[in-house]
């Protein structure tokens, strides 16, 4: 059982240092190699939009989908616990709605078309499924009132979509990096290897990563929180 805790626990800090780094090289990109931060419709507004998303939608949403591994928290309530999950899962919900405000609200300033790339398309749908997800956990799960039949019939459904959406997520932050270094990068362009290239395709690699570790964390079974009996 040592063992096992040991191998948990350098896992966890690996997943918290790398989705922390991915956050950090997130705020260089935007604050050293673009134009920084601000609200007024300018490229400024836009980058938001990389900070909000790898904050909340990557890093806290990794995070929400683990807490229920960490062993510490095996005493706690399942009620606690939840509206732990719950709760980081708002805030990431909310973090990532203000993110795409961002980029809407700059494209309508700037006069750029809304929603044509696969991105868009992919990380619209992610957050549409994310919200009815947080829904439909907040009204089963979380409030008393759904029979036990009904939560065992949704949780492996709530367990797989939680997962691909996470999934998701990842593959449309890799999206919008390509995008964003295709358009951005033109003298010297993208295809010469400049600093900014390099430094924010391993940013790509580091979100990457962080999935993975979140998604072996998570897929562990003998890490997961023992069941108590009749929940
Ligand atoms: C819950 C909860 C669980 C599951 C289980 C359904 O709300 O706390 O452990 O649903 O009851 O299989």
């Amino acid at each position: 059982a040592m063992e096992g805790y040991r191998g948990f626990l350098g896992l966890l800090v690996s997943a918290l240092l790398v989705g922390f780094l991915s956050v950090i090289f997130t705020l260089i990109w935007v604050l050293h190699y673009r134009e920084g931060l601000g609200w007024d419709g300018t490229a400024l507004e836009f980058n938001w939009h990389p900070v909000l998303i790898v904050t909340g939608f990557v890093f806290i949403q990794g995070i929400a989908i683990i807490v229920y591994r960490l062993p510490w928290t095996w005493k706690c309530s399942k009620l606690l616990m939840k509206s732990i999950h719950a709760g980081l899962n708002t805030v990431a919900a909310i973090l990532a709605i203000i993110s795409l405000v961002a980029v809407f609200d700059f494209h309508n300033a700037r006069r750029i078309p809304n929603m044509y790339s696969l991105h868009s398309w992919v990380g619209l749908t992610a957050v549409i499924l994310y919200i009815l997800q947080l829904l439909l956990g907040f009204f089963v799960f979380l409030l008393p009132w759904a029979p036990l039949s009904l939560r065992a019939l949704l949780m492996p459904i709530h367990v797989y979509s939680g997962l691909f959406i996470f999934g998701t997520v990842i593959a449309t932050v890799l999206m919008g990096v390509t995008e964003k270094l295709i358009f951005a990068l033109q003298s010297p362009a993208y295809s010469t290897f400049p600093p900014e290239g390099v430094f924010t395709n391993t940013f790509g690699l580091l979100v990457l990563v962080f999935g993975a570790l979140i998604f072996w964390i998570v897929t562990r079974p003998q890490w997961k929180r023992p069941k108590e009996p009749n929940s």
